[in-house]
């Protein structure tokens, strides 16, 4: 029995395990250290990549130490798990870059405090100094190419082809949890589904140099799936990443806002660090008072202020009331530049027209000068928030938004913007 994986399993992130009860039985008795890797193949980390961390912080609550794993010298290899074609070779600027961009999103997940305080390695510190001659003789010799040929990864890849140099990959990440064992006694290993095969090459080799006694474990959590069939964590405009600058945080705040009733209270347990009580109360809620979105804006909240903060947060709510509201006027040019990132935008140019017909025409707002009168005349239009019902409205420099921008709104809800050079 252990309380931890009790409370793990409940949320829903115990895909596979190599030893259940042994891994309940140690955790209970002692405090371990355990890690999950991550390969430097972007400069960012979308939701999709979020699971196995925020399951390695929720051992960490529980007085377990994670030790976090940015694969420097793996980025450079490649690893062929879950793809279905030879990755290209990335250059040695790239993966430095990527690595210091994952370093600063890890470092946010994490406490580096206290007596388990999370540990941030790199395992170019022990492969990338490290001679063929010794990756041949003290750990190639441990693994058999039956053994390789046997996996699914690698029989997958069969027809198709695979390099050496792909093939070898799991290698190398045995390489990586042998040395945490040995110098961090790291005992547990945890990845998505698709590390399975890595994972457990790595127990073969802790088990060949250590011996049979050693103990070690593996675990995966499942991959995330949607009621509706479609792929999570994607939308139109793409992945949700966790870098702000690619995926604002209110885009962020929108994505988890807008989960399916379905699909909420899964992701309540899957990502957010609320207890059970607290989940359970939601989900009472999405079945008595659905319309309120309770378990919705509690999953926005609490995913937003951990990976982007309060202040934030506090910024996403803003920008989410004003644009329902209309009340354009109450935000600042970043947050509209963060709020209407998406929407249709003119750039306006230096001495071009200024009437708002003229406008709406070259904005192509509305589809003609005509229909822009029409538009206006109806009480169809509204600037920053307030309705124009003047023909002969001219844009000046009060209605720049920080100086920067002009919302326009026709309709209710068509919002579109006119940026300034
Ligand atoms: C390298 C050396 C180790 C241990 C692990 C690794 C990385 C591992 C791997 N993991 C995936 C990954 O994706 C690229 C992210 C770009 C920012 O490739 N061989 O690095 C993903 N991982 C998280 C989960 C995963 C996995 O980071 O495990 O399953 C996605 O959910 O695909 O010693």
């Amino acid at each position: 029995m252990s309380e931890l994986m009790d409370d793990l399993r409940w949320r829903g992130l115990v895909y596979q395990e190599t030893d259940a009860d042994g891994l309940a039985d140690i955790i209970e008795k002692e405090k371990i250290s355990l890690y999950c890797g991550v390969d430097p193949t972007a400069d960012s980390m979308h939701i999709g990549h979020l699971l196995p961390f925020l399951t390695l912080r929720r051992f960490q609550n529980h007085g377990h130490r994670p030790i976090v794993l940015v694969g420097g010298a793996t980025g450079l290899i490649g690893d062929p798990s879950g793809k279905k074609e030879e990755r290209k070779l990335q250059t040695l600027e790239q993966v430095e870059k990527n690595v210091q961009g994952l370093k600063k999103q890890l470092e946010q997940i994490f406490d580096f405090s206290g007596e388990n305080g999370a540990l941030l390695t790199n395992n170019f510190e022990w492969v990338g100094s490290m001679d063929l001659i010794t990756f041949l003789r003290d750990y190639g010799k441990h693994i058999g190419v039956n053994y390789m040929l046997a996996k699914d990864i690698v029989s997958s890849r069969l027809e198709s082809g695979i390099s050496f140099t792909e093939f070898t990959y799991t290698i190398l990440q045995a390489i990586d949890f042998y040395q945490l064992y040995e110098n961090w006694n790291c005992k547990l290993q945890i990845g998505g589904s698709d590390q399975w095969g890595n994972i457990t090459t790595g127990l073969e080799m802790i088990r060949k140099i250590a011996g049979e006694g050693a103990k070690a474990y593996g675990m995966t959590i499942p991959l995330v799936t949607k009621a509706d069939g479609t792929k999570f964590g994607k939308t139109e405009s793409g992945a949700i990443w966790l870098d702000p600058v690619k995926t604002t945080p209110y885009e962020f705040y929108q994505f988890w806002m807008n989960t399916a009733d379905a699909d909420v209270v899964k992701y309540l347990k899957l990502f957010t660090f609320l207890d059970r009580t607290a989940i359970e109360e939601l989900e009472q809620s999405v079945q008595s008072e659905p319309h309120l979105r309770k378990a919705q804006r509690t999953l926005a909240e609490e995913m937003t202020r951990l990976i982007h903060g309060e202040k934030a947060l506090q910024q996403a709510i803003r920008i989410t009331e004003a644009l329902f509201s209309g009340n354009i006027a109450a935000l600042n040019a970043d947050e509209i530049e963060q709020g209407l990132k998406d929407v249709p935008t003119h750039v306006h140019k230096e001495g071009e027209e200024t009437g708002l017909v003229e406008i709406l025409v070259k904005a192509k707002i509305s589809p003609s000068k005509r229909q822009a009168r029409e538009d206006i005349q109806n009480g169809a239009i509204s600037i920053n928030g307030e309705r124009i019902t003047d023909l002969h409205y001219v844009l000046e420099d009060k209605d720049k938004l920080g100086g920067k921008f002009t919302v326009i709104r026709r309709g209710k809800k068509k919002y579109h913007l006119i940026q300034y050079q």
